[in-house]
């Protein structure tokens, strides 16, 4: 490696797997693949061990394909001697000892890793170029574009132009079935019959076992269990999990996107969101394939539009939202929640039987459904008024699909409202009876959803109401929320009084708990 001149030196990041990303464009013989596992990486957040394990076992896997494809691979592994333990050390180290013409590298999926890149030039005094990320379907620019000045933004606008753009279930000009959107026949609450079959993973191959020892003995002080780690490694293995989806589980998917049941942690979701994020799956082969399966008549309209939307619809529309307001949205807390997040989100020691159940699952999968994440741990922060940043913290340490560009906007925008409507049209805040609705976990719980107040009542009942008086000068001029400040209007001052102190009686309470974590 040492004796001829190398032209790129080309870097690749751990959520940069794919054969097709811009900086491998015209790679040859002469260039050199720079990956490195770096401390700094797996520790700015304590990722779960599931999520770092996987990463590095899929790192290594793809490191071994690019060499088969005849480049050279300069692979720095977590523990190897002289690995200083960040990005921009190891790209410095590298150019020192190559002394590449330029160093090659597409944008980084977070703004924090942005900024490294930015100063590399000139802390190496060699040219970097930073290409645009063309796995996603929306640049940064074109999103920018859409947004223009608008105050607000909407996902069911950019979904409509995706479609256009893509030709995704259209007939013509015109969406297939005559509608954008499907989701009126997607809310089916929760019943015995949405149970699914459980989900195959794979056995650990060696590189992923010794990956696992490693992960076992440098991060068992993360929140996680690394036990049972099943995830596929490969782009091969990724793409038998996508046809087992399509073939299994696209057809119910609409169905039953919201509902929650204890012994079904994926229902009919796909389950593919860590192996789309690290780049072992394409998100428009993705959606093609899952049209594909709706014109061959195997899947339904409704299924096939709502997995469809996901993908061109909100995966993009959060990754523009990301790009277009960082840094400031990291910050924002527009309904200034000020509350410590609860000791038991670490420990899944509660007796709310909905909360323990998503905790115990994130624990042990490093993975929650969109509505698990949404409607249990999100919504319960934001009507406790956890401070945002902290429960951002906590998603991008705990699920293995978490990264800053997709999970901040569906934090800060979607679950919390911390951005005051501009990602999301009102804030997603329910009571027991939605949970109740939805789920079967209100069966086993101590608490009593039916009750609105006192001890042993469901305390989303008194949080919900407590949340939206507590906010209403912010949220009361919003239109979606009209029918629920009139509804709070009619309450008799007792009812009011008795429901506010029941939600302070359980905050003061929740205050009171030790911090372990
Ligand atoms: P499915 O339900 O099968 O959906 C198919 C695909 O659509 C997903 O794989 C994903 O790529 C995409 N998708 C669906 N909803 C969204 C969305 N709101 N934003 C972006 N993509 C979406 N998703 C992440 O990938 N990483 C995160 O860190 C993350 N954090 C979230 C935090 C909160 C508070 C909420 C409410 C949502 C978050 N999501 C995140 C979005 C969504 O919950 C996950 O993408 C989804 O649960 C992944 O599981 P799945 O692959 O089975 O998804
Ligand atoms: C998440 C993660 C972890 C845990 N470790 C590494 C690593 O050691 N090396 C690497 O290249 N990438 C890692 N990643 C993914 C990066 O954090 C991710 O590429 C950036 O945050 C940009 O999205
Ligand atoms: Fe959750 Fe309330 Fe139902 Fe208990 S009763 S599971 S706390 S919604």
């Amino acid at each position: 490696m040492s004796d001829r001149k190398v032209r790129k030196l080309i870097v690749i990041l751990g959520d940069q797997l794919s054969p097709e990303m811009s900086s491998l464009g015209d790679a040859s013989v002469q260039d050199v693949v720079l990956m490195c596992e770096v401390m700094e990486e797996a520790q700015y957040v304590r990722h779960h061990p599931k999520k770092i394990a996987f990463l590095f076992s899929a790192m290594r896997h793809f490191a071994d394909d690019l060499r088969a494809r005849g480049l050279t691979v300069r692979y720095v592994r977590l523990e190897d001697e002289g690995n200083t333990g960040s990005f921009g050390g190891e790209v410095g180290r590298a150019v020192s000892a190559l002394r590449p013409d330029s160093v090659v590298v597409t944008e980084p999926g977070e703004f924090r890793v942005l900024e490294m890149m930015n100063g590399w030039q000139r802390a190496f005094n060699v040219p970097v170029e930073i290409l645009d990320d063309d796995r996603f379907l929306c640049s940064r620019s074109a999103f920018a574009a859409f947004a223009g000045g608008r105050r607000q933004l909407r996902m069911e606008t950019f979904y409509r132009e995706m479609r256009v753009k893509t030709g995704l279930l259209m007939e013509g000009d015109t969406p297939a079935g005559g509608r954008w959107n499907f989701d009126a026949e997607n809310r089916k609450p929760a019943t015995l019959d949405l149970f699914s079959q459980p989900r195959k993973g794979f056995k650990p191959d060696a590189i992923t076992q010794e990956v696992l020892a490693l992960v076992g003995r440098r991060f068992s002080q993360h929140f996680g269990r690394l036990e049972g780690f099943d995830f596929a490694v490969t782009r091969k293995q990724a793409e038998t999990l996508r046809d087992r989806f399509m073939a299994d589980h696209l057809p119910r998917f609409g169905e039953r996107q919201d509902a929650m049941l204890s012994g079904d942690p994926v229902l009919s979701h796909s389950l593919l969101s860590f192996y789309l994020n690290a780049g072992l799956l394409d998100p428009l082969d993705l959606c093609r394939r899952a049209e594909a399966v709706y014109l061959a008549g195997d899947a339904p309209l409704n299924a096939v539009e709502g997995f469809v939307r996901q993908i061109i619809g909100w995966r993009e529309y959060i990754r523009g939202v990301y790009w277009l307001k960082m840094p400031d949205y990291r910050e924002m807390n527009f309904l200034e929640a000020d509350r410590a997040l609860p000791d038991f989100y670490w420990t899944a020691e509660t007796r709310m039987a909905c909360l323990r159940q998503v905790i115990t699952e994130t624990r042990d999968n490093a993975y929650a459904h969109h509505i698990q994440r949404l409607m249990i741990t999100g919504n319960f922060a934001m009507l406790a008024g956890v401070r945002p940043l902290e429960i951002h913290q906590w998603y991008l340490e705990v699920y293995a699909d978490a990264y800053e560009w997709v999970e901040l906007p569906n934090v800060i925008g979607m679950s919390q409202f911390a951005d005051g409507g501009f990602l999301g049209s009102k804030p997603y805040a329910a009571g027991g009876n939605y949970i109740n609705r939805m789920s079967d976990y209100c069966e086993g719980c101590a608490y009593d959803v039916r009750k609105k107040t006192g001890k042993d009542a469901c305390p989303f009942n008194a949080l919900y109401w407590d949340f939206l008086a507590r906010n209403e000068d912010k949220l009361r001029g919003n239109h979606r929320l009209g029918p629920v400040y009139a509804a709070w209007g009619r309450m008799g001052p007792e009812q009011k009084r008795e429901t506010r102190q029941s939600a302070r009686a359980f905050l003061a309470e929740l205050d009171a708990l030790p911090k372990t974590y």
